[in-house]
């Protein structure tokens, strides 16, 4: 497989435990739970990357990034400081658990409020974005820009508007990540688009359309594991699904669904 699969899943002993059974080499943990700088030390950090390598398990990213009321838009300055110190310091805790990508996902914590200027909102986004250039830079950690549903976010739901923004940001450090379970609501086409975002993909989500693994739903993964090599896609591929009671099962299912949609590439 030209492409790292892994899970997103909290870096617990019991889940490591499950993916390196099932022979997993990397996880993409919850930042919010597992990585925010307000909250961890160094230390903290450190024994979540060696509990992780001690599985052979590498953190490959790290998504819901934001805790619960973070604001980026916010008419409180407070508020939007926070998101602003957050993401710089997100950055150095990535760092500390070698987490190359972060996901700009956190739909609430973009959104504008519907009292806001949509334009001033878009302006507060875009300076925490720039935050997080500057931080990525330093740190060298890759924010990814994940298009989200309109019911998740009403800032950036397509490709196109990623694109957009990725080009005002205008770092190395900003681009995208395509997760194809939300791509297939808001694209008119998820291969052109994919097509479209091209070389700009830092970091993929997989589910099927149902938010179940790969292979439970209707979503037609041999096309779309062609699609990413057609545009030489190599980075990480997380499984972000439901995974219900029975967590190694559903793994082991994707697992062969997603090795047979690469055979048949
Ligand atoms: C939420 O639907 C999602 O896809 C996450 O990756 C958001 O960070
Ligand atoms: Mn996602």
């Amino acid at each position: 497989m030209n492409w790292t699969l892994s899970v997103c899943m909290q870096a617990t002993e019991e889940n490591l435990k499950i993916l390196s059974e099932l022979g997993f080499k990397a996880i993409e943990i919850p930042g919010w739970l597992q990585l925010n700088p307000f909250n961890f030390s160094k230390t903290d950090l450190k024994r979540i990357r060696e509990l992780s390598s001690s599985y052979g398990v590498s953190i490959v990213a790290s998504n819901i990034i934001y805790p619960p009321g973070f604001s980026h838009t916010s008419e409180s300055e407070h508020l939007r400081r926070r998101s602003i110190e957050y993401t710089y310091k997100l950055a150095e805790a990535a760092s500390e658990v070698t987490c190359p990508v972060l996901v700009w996902g956190s739909g609430k914590a973009r959104s504008i409020p519907f009292e806001t200027v949509r334009e001033k909102g878009c302006e507060r986004n875009l300076e925490v974005l720039k935050t997080a250039a500057k931080a990525g830079e330093e740190f060298n950690v890759r924010f990814g820009i994940e298009p989200l549903p309109k019911n998740e976010t009403n800032f950036v739901n397509t490709i196109e508007e990623a694109l957009e923004l990725v080009e005002k940001v205008n770092s190395d450090f900003v681009k995208i990540t395509a997760d194809v379970r939300h791509m297939i609501r808001e694209e008119y086409d998820l291969v052109e688009s994919l097509k479209k975002a091209g070389g700009e993909i830092v970091h993929v989500h997989l589910a099927d359309n149902n938010s179940r693994v790969p292979g439970r739903g209707i979503i037609d993964f041999n096309r779309l594991l062609k699609c990413f090599g057609e545009i030489g896609y190599r980075g990480a591929m997380s499984i972000e699904a439901r995974l219900g009671e029975n967590p190694g099962e559903e793994l082991r299912f994707a697992l062969e669904v997603l090795k047979q949609s690469v055979s048949s590439v």
